[in-house]
């Protein structure tokens, strides 16, 4: 029977893992996949994750199954760490998920099975799993412009124009912060012009929020995420715990279906409910618990919050550096949107053919649409990056 299958095409972001991998130069850079990594290269299990891990060892006394859900004590830690005091907590349902990719996945599905007719409105460009799912399930994607080439900054007016067709039973997809693959974020009176045409045209939002704590702040980065929540009847939130808690593999991430309406509320955890049992019944419980022990303990907490906030200045200050680099080098302004933009990547703007020669020449890997994994850097490698980036002509 398998001989019917067709082969598809790679993920190009893991791709470039395996081509970086396979690059024997000494003095090549690696801003492809979208993980942390410190001065030396290395993606570090963060110190709360230790503790928390450790002590789990050591207390933990059984491995027997949790919930449909996962553990409702991780629901309730993860909702007030991403909507704080936004909505009354009744208002939420939720089910762990493998990562913030399970929890997207599973509120397509959600969306398909409440309206199989529903679109979904995606920012162009998004994270390529986006579409690549809603392609798989025969979701419609219609997307709308976010990414200005000239400004690199977001397309506003554009945007909004564009998020307007939307009609009511349609789903916006929106980046709560830190947009992948851009670095171009909206401010908040931006993001209350969306909730406006969301509430004009009753598209309902869906917030994928994968980086919160890597762009402005903890709070900071979720105040989107909570106007939208608190501002519209409907909303989706897919959070993942991959970067800010550094566990990737772990798959630890939360799917939160937020309504004002409490029938519609338990239809969304009993289906919810049922999709992760459809799917692969309970969720993954390694990451999720270490994560409820770090936020509902003081100290572990505050050192979690104090090593992200380490992680976060570092990637902004290695921006600062390599923005002031490219003007000293270019003599202009142009590069300004480096420091401007928030999260792990910048978009730099290039078109594939000059990535492909900074990859040739340079050995400097760099997704094909020219995002940047800033966290790839370092104090050294940063000016490096700058004179190939003008040596390209770019
Ligand atoms: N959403 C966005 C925008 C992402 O960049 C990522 C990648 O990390 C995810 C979701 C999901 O990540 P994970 O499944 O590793 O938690
Ligand atoms: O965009 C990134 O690089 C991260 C990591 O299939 C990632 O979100 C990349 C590809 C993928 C899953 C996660």
């Amino acid at each position: 029977m398998f001989e019917t299958l067709k082969s598809r095409p790679a993920d190009s972001i893991l791709a470039l893992v395996q081509m970086y991998k396979e690059d024997p130069r000494q003095t090549k850079i690696d801003l492809g996949v979208g993980v942390y990594k410190d001065a030396t290269g290395l993606t570090p299990i963060m110190r709360a994750i230790k503790s928390a891990e450790h002590q789990l060892w050591e207390e933990q006394d059984t491995k027997v199954y949790t919930g449909l859900a996962g553990d409702p004590a991780f629901a309730d830690a993860m909702i007030k760490l991403v909507l704080g005091e936004a909505v009354a907590r009744e208002t939420v349902a939720a089910v762990a998920t493998p990562g913030g990719t399970g929890a997207v996945r599973q509120a397509f599905e959600l969306i398909q099975m409440a309206r199989p007719e529903a679109r979904v409105f995606v920012s162009n460009p998004t994270w390529p799993n986006h579409v690549s799912i809603l392609n798989y399930l025969g979701i419609e994607v219609v997307p709308y412009r976010y990414f200005d080439n000239e400004t690199r900054g977001v397309d506003f007016d554009g945007m909004i124009e564009d998020i307007g067709q939307a009609k009511a039973g349609d789903v916006v997809l929106l980046h709560g912060c830190c947009h992948n693959p851009t670095g171009a974020n909206l401010n908040l009176t931006d993001w209350q012009s969306v909730v406006d045409v969301l509430l004009e045209t009753g598209a309902v939002p869906m917030i994928d929020i994968a980086y919160q704590g890597f762009g402005d702040g903890l709070e900071e980065d979720a105040r989107a995420t909570r106007l939208v929540a608190s501002s519209v009847p409907e909303c989706l939130i897919a959070a993942s715990c991959s970067k800010n808690f550094g566990i990737y593999r772990e798959r630890t991430g939360l799917l939160m279906a937020v309504s004002q309406d409490a029938d519609a509320r338990k239809l969304n955890q009993d289906t919810l409910a049922f999709l992760n049992r459809q799917n692969y019944s309970f969720p993954p419980d390694h990451g999720a618990r270490l994560v409820t022990m770090i936020l509902n303990d003081d100290a572990l907490r505050a050192d979690w919050m104090a090593e992200l906030e380490e992680v976060r200045s570092s990637m902004l200050e290695l921006r600062s550096q390599l923005a002031s680099e490219l003007q000293r080098l270019s003599g202009s302004d142009r590069f300004g949107f480096l420091a401007q933009h928030r999260g792990m990547f910048s978009r730099l703007g290039a078109t594939s053919e000059k990535v492909e020669e900074m990859r040739s020449k340079h050995g400097i890997y760099m997704v094909s649409d020219s995002r940047m994994n800033i966290a790839g850097l370092n104090a050294e490698t940063v000016p490096i990056l700058a004179k190939a980036i003008i040596d390209s002509g770019i």
